[in-house]
C-alpha cells in the first residue's frame, strides 16, 4: 500500500560543516576541536581529517543544483563556528558569514528551505583551551555567537537549531574520548551536559532578540531507544539508568526545568552539581517551537557484569572508559536482526516509540526527523552506477514507522536524511559512507546512488510506496 504524508510535509537531508565543507584553513577559519583531534594520533580512522572533506565550501553551487535536480524542499546544514568566530570571541568574521549566506541566497533560489543547525561539534579550539564544555563561559560564549550568526541570516532563515546531539558532545567528548577534544572523566561529561543545556537557553534567548518572530527555533537531539534485555528489576533499572543519562539528563531541564531525580541520585557518587546555578534550569527551559530527533538504532541493556562489550559508543575500536558516569557496570548487548556497515541494527520500530514518547512529553511541540539513514559498503559497478538496495529497504522502513506515527497523532513536520553526501564520519573517517550520494574522493566526483532517485520520487509525490 502506497502511504502518503501530509502536504507541505518537509523532505529534506542534512549535514554538518566539518563532515563535507573542506576549506580548513580558508578565509580566516581557525581550528576546532575537530581539526585538533584529526590530528592525535590514534584517534581517527587512518588519520583521515576534514582537511578536504567533500570541497563543499567551493562546490557548494553544485552540490545545491543537485539537491534541487533531487527535488528536496528543505536542507539542514551546520555553521561553522570557527569559520564565524575563530577565537570564539569578539567580532564576527565578515568572510564566514559571506560564505553561509551565499549558500542560504542559492537554497531559497532554487526552492530549498534552509535550517541551520549553530552547533554540530566544531567548538573553536581556544574555547576548549580555555576549559571547553564542562565550563560555564563556553554556554555564554555560545549565546554570543548564536547572535552573530543570527544577525547575519536572520533575514532569511527561520528554521533554527541551536545544538546537534548535546549527548555526543558531552558523554563521547570528555567521557569516553572518542570524540573529539577526546578527553575521559565522569564529572566532566555531566558539567558539560549541563552547561550544554545552559547553551541551548541562553543561545534561544539570544536568537530570539536578534530573529523575526517567525523564526523557529529547535534543538536536535539524538534520543536513545533503550531496551532491557529480560524484565528482571535489574535490567529494567539498567534500562532507567541509561535512560536518564543518555535522555533525560536534557529533556529534564529543557522541557521541565529540573534534572531528574533519580539522575541526582545515581550521579551521588560522581557530582554533588553544584555547578548548576540558580536560575540555570529556567534559562534552559526555553519554549522549543520544535523539537528535532536523530534516530539510527535501539540500544538493548542489562545489569550484568560487562560479558558482552557495546558495540554502539565505542567510535571506531573498543572505548576504554565508559561514557556512562555511574552506570559504568551495565552491560550493553548487540541487539539481534539485520546491521548496517556501523553495526548498527535496523530497527524502525524504535523511531515510532521515539514519535509517540516526545509528541507526550512535549505536547504541542511539532516534531521533525532531523536526521535518519544508514551506512553500507556502496561501490560503484562497471558502468559507474551506483546501487543501494540496501539503503532503499533502510529509508523505506522508517519513513513507514514516522507514517505510523503520523497516523497515531504525532505532528511530525519533515524528514531530513543523513546524508545527502558520502561525508566525513567523525572517528571513522571517510571509511564509512552515509550518502545517497556516492563521492569519489580522488576526484570529488558525485554521483546519486539508486537511493537517491528513489528518495527523490518521495520527496517529489509525498507518497512512499510499497516494497
Ligand atoms: C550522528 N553514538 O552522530 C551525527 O549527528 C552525524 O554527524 C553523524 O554523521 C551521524 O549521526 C552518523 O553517525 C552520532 O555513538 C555518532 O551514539 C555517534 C553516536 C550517535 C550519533
Amino acid at each position: 500500500m502506497t502511504l502518503s504524508f501530509p502536504p507541505g510535509f518537509l523532505w529534506g537531508a542534512a549535514s554538518s560543516a566539518y563532515q563535507i565543507e573542506g576549506a580548513a584553513q580558508e578565509d580566516g577559519r581557525t581550528p576546532s576541536i575537530w581539526d585538533t583531534f584529526c590530528r592525535t594520533p590514534g584517534k581517527v580512522l587512518a588519520g583521515d581529517t576534514g582537511d578536504t572533506a567533500i570541497d563543499h565550501y567551493h562546490r557548494f553551487r553544485d552540490d545545491i543544483r543537485l539537491m534541487a535536480g533531487l527535488g528536496l524542499n528543505a536542507y539542514r546544514f551546520s555553521v561553522s563556528w570557527p569559520r564565524v568566530q575563530p577565537t570564539g570571541r569578539g567580532p564576527a568574521v565578515q568572510r564566514g558569514l559571506d560564505f553561509y549566506r551565499a549558500l542560504v541566497d542559492e537554497l531559497l533560489a532554487h526552492g530549498i528551505r534552509p535550517a541551520v543547525t549553530l552547533y554540530h561539534w566544531d567548538l573553536p579550539q581556544e574555547l576548549e583551551d580555555a576549559g571547553g564544555w564542562p565550563q560555564r563561559e563556553t554556554a555564554e560564549r555560545f549565546a554570543e555567537y548564536a547572535g552573530l550568526v543570527a544577525g547575519a541570516l536572520g533575514d532569511r532563515v527561520d528554521l533554527w537549531c541551536t545544538l546537534n546531539e548535546p549527548w555526543c558532545s558531552a558523554f563521547l567528548g570528555y567521557g569516553s574520548g572518542v570524540h573529539a577534544p577526546g578527553r575521559t572523566g565522569r564529572e566532566a561529561p555531566l558539567r558539560a551536559a549541563h552547561h550544554l543545556n545552559l547553551a541551548h537557553g541562553l543561545g534561544t534567548q539570544a536568537l530570539r532578540a536578534a530573529l523575526p518572530a517567525r523564526a523557529r527555533i529547535a534543538i536536535c537531539l539524538n534520543p536513545a531507544v533503550v531496551r532491557a534485555r529480560t524484565g528482571s528489576p535489574a535490567d529494567l533499572d539498567a534500562r532507567r539508568r541509561i535512560d536518564a543519562l543518555a535522555n533525560r539528563v536534557f529533556t529534564g531541564p529543557l522541557l521541565r526545568g529540573a534534572y531528574p531525580d533519580d539522575l541526582l541520585r545515581d550521579t551521588a557518587a560522581v557530582t554533588d552539581w553544584s555547578f548548576v546555578r540558580d536560575g540555570d534550569l529556567a534559562t534552559a527551559r526555553q519554549p522549543l517551537d520544535a523539537l528535532g530527533i536523530n534516530y539510527y538504532t535501539p540500544s538493548l541493556v542489562s545489569a550484568a557484569d560487562g560479558e558482552d562489550r557495546p558495540a554502539r559508543h565505542d567510535g571506531h575500536g573498543a572505548a576504554e572508559h565508559s561514557p556512562w558516569p555511574g552506570a559504568e557496570h551495565i552491560a550493553f548487548h548487540r541487539t539481534p536482526g539485520e546491521r548496517t556497515e556501523m553495526g548498527w541494527t535496523v530497527d524502525p520500530t524504535g523511531l515510532y516509540e521515539l514519535l509517540m514518547r516526545y509528541s507526550r512529553e512535549a505536547p504541542g511541540v511539532p516534531l521533525y526527523i532531523t536526521e535518519n539513514g544508514a551506512a553500507y559498503e556502496d561501490k560503484p559497478a562497471a558502468d559507474g552506477t551506483v546501487h543501494d538496495p540496501e539503503r532503499i529497504a533502510y529509508l523505506r522502513s522508517h519513513l513507514a514507522a514516522a507514517h505510523r506515527a503520523l497516523t497515531d497523532g504525532a505532528d511530525l513536520r519533515g524528514y531530513f536524511l543523513w546524508s545527502l553526501w558520502d561525508n566525513f564520519e567523525w572517528s571513522y573517517g571517510y571509511s564509512k559512507r552515509f550518502g545517497a550520494v556516492y563521492v569519489d574522493y580522488a576526484t570529488q566526483a558525485r554521483t546519486p546512488k539508486s537511493s537517491a532517485r528513489w528518495y527523490a520520487r518521495v520527496a517529489r509525490t509525498g507518497q512512499l510506496p510499497a516494497a
